[in-house]
């Protein structure tokens, strides 16, 4: 279930976290032109609906049943947005919540059913008492998972007090593949399998063992559903990525703090140090990593001096820069909306405000209006996703780095970057091993080639390639610090 399937030519995904349906269809013509490969939706099943804080973005964590009226939309819009973003060859993978229902407390969720989390009761499925783990299997008399070097508790036990489903059961695997297959019916072609780490590997594999192939209206016959695990694994616990990557792809969280660190300067880190990025660096193998510089999670609750996001706007830029330039992994690109922080001894106390909007409803997206910050509209993103696309399957290339914060590297003639991330204008000639050419910067510009555009002034124009693949490259130091150039 690692393998993906894109429109030709396309290879990266971007989470619209908190999207409503509607929008993400509005917005698929626009991934489409720029060669995004698929969309990351918000978990689309319904959940619970949170009054204490009021309405945060994690109630759509807990789920209540597998009906779709949710934040997001209704069942009608979530299939005609599915049927649309296909139809322009742009995929929709869903964030798949289901190692759990909700946690404590009864109520009703966003789609009419009645739930007791208390009574492990979910009508709407339905789920009962012995649908969930308890004494027999969680070894904690909290019921909580206490010991992450436990790998029993750690699959067994609650995650934060959420119900925690008996994944070994046949009863359990029909309900969750049943959801998935409905979602695979409708068009879906992945899922994000979140909290993988608290599911027994062989849970997994069954479960998805039970997925219908992928819609023949839209893919080749016989195509698989794509995975990509949810294991949080900094190398010191009990439960490793390397686990699960037999059955997908698995995350490697890894990758958005160690760029974050490089590019901060952080722990004596070096931009050239990023020679042999990847396996190199004790890494997944990058065939079975799927990566990210910040998530959902990260961006609010992660390590905040070493993971980077729309806030440090041009470190920002430079790692996701890196990240699409480099050949490492799966790549997501994160797509946010802005909340006002209220940091408290290194602790983000609003970290769980949910979406622009009132009452638990979203407003619509307007990119760059300050609610809705649209990361992979970033011309500097965006158009390094063109780049990655161009330069896919080719090799790393033409490295060159000063020992210090300034590297360039080449993907055997389809493109070259220069990153300076050191005071001073960096000025010189490089061999790019592009083919002899007048090329433009498409982290300023809007072409890749002559006529290279204007955004707003800042456009650093021509590059010329001789036929040797010479390049004499000026790449000032400050905003945008980098010139790349592709086929
Ligand atoms: C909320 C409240 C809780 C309450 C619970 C039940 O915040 O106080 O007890 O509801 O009522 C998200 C939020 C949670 C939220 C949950 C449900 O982050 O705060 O709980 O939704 O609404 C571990 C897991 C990993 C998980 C992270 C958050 O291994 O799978 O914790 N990530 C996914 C999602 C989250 C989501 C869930 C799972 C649950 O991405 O957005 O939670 O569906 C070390 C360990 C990691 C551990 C990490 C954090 O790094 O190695 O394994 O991650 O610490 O604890």
């Amino acid at each position: 279930f690692g393998t993906y399937y894109c429109q030709s030519g396309r290879d990266v995904v971007v989470h619209l976290f908190e999207w409503k349906w509607a929008d993400i269809q509005r917005e698929c013509s626009w991934l489409a032109e720029h060669g995004y490969c698929a969309v990351q939706v918000s978990p689309p099943m319904e959940h619970r609906i949170v009054t204490d804080p009021p309405y945060p973005w994690w109630q759509r964590y807990q789920p209540v049943s597998y009906s779709m009226n949710s934040r997001s939309g209704s069942e009608q819009q979530f299939r005609d947005m599915v049927g649309a973003c296909n139809d322009l060859g742009v995929y929709i993978y869903i964030d798949d919540v289901i190692n759990h229902m909700t946690g404590g407390g009864a109520g009703v969720g966003s789609d009419g059913s009645s739930f007791d989390g208390d009574a492990r009761d979910y009508p709407g499925v339905p789920f009962g008492p012995f649908d969930f783990n308890g004494p027999e299997q969680c070894p904690t008399a909290s019921g909580e998972i206490e010991d992450y070097g436990d790998p029993i508790q750690v699959r067994n036990c609650m995650l934060v007090g959420l119900r925690d489903l008996r994944g070994g059961t046949a009863y359990v695997q029909d309900q969750t593949a049943g959801y998935m297959n409905k979602l695979i019916d409708w068009g879906v072609a992945g899922f994000r399998l979140d909290a993988a780490k608290h599911m027994w590997p062989a849970d997994v594999s069954d479960t998805f063992a039970k997925l219908h192939d992928l819609n023949a209206q839209w893919f080749p016959s016989g195509t698989k559903a794509y995975v990509y695990q949810e294991v949080i694994d900094w190398g010191s616990e009990a439960v490793s990525g390397s686990e699960y990557t037999g059955i997908g792809r698995v995350t490697e969280f890894r990758h958005g703090k160690n760029i974050g660190d490089v590019v901060r300067k952080n722990f004596g880190q070096r931009m050239s140090y990023l020679s042999n990025y990847g396996e190199g660096w004790g890494q997944l193998n990058g065939l079975d990593a799927f990566v990210f510089i910040d998530n959902h999670d990260t961006q609010r609750t992660g390590d905040l001096n070493s993971i980077l996001t729309f806030r440090q706007s041009n470190m920002y830029k430079i790692a996701n820069a890196f990240q699409l330039a480099w050949q490492y992994g799966h790549v997501r690109i994160m797509s946010s909306y802005y909340w006002q922080q209220d940091i408290q001894d290194g602790r983000d106390h609003n970290e769980w405000i949910g979406p622009p909007g009132s009452g638990g409803s979203t407003s619509d997206v307007v990119c760059f209006d300050g609610d809705w910050i649209c990361e992979h509209r970033w011309r500097q993103i965006s158009n390094m996703v063109r780049f990655h696309n161009v330069a896919l399957g080719y090799p790393v290339s033409n490295w060159w780095d000063n020992g210090g914060d300034r590297i360039a590297f080449g993907r055997s003639g389809r493109g070259f970057i220069v990153i300076n991330n050191e005071n001073g204008e960096l000025s010189q000639s490089f061999s790019t091993g592009l083919p002899e050419g007048q090329y433009c910067d498409v982290i300023t510009c809007d072409n890749n080639r002559p006529p290279c555009g204007d955004s707003g002034g800042a456009c650093r124009g021509e590059f010329s390639v001789d036929g040797s693949g010479q390049a004499l490259i000026t790449v000032p130091a400050g905003e945008d610090p980098m010139v790349a150039l592709h086929v």
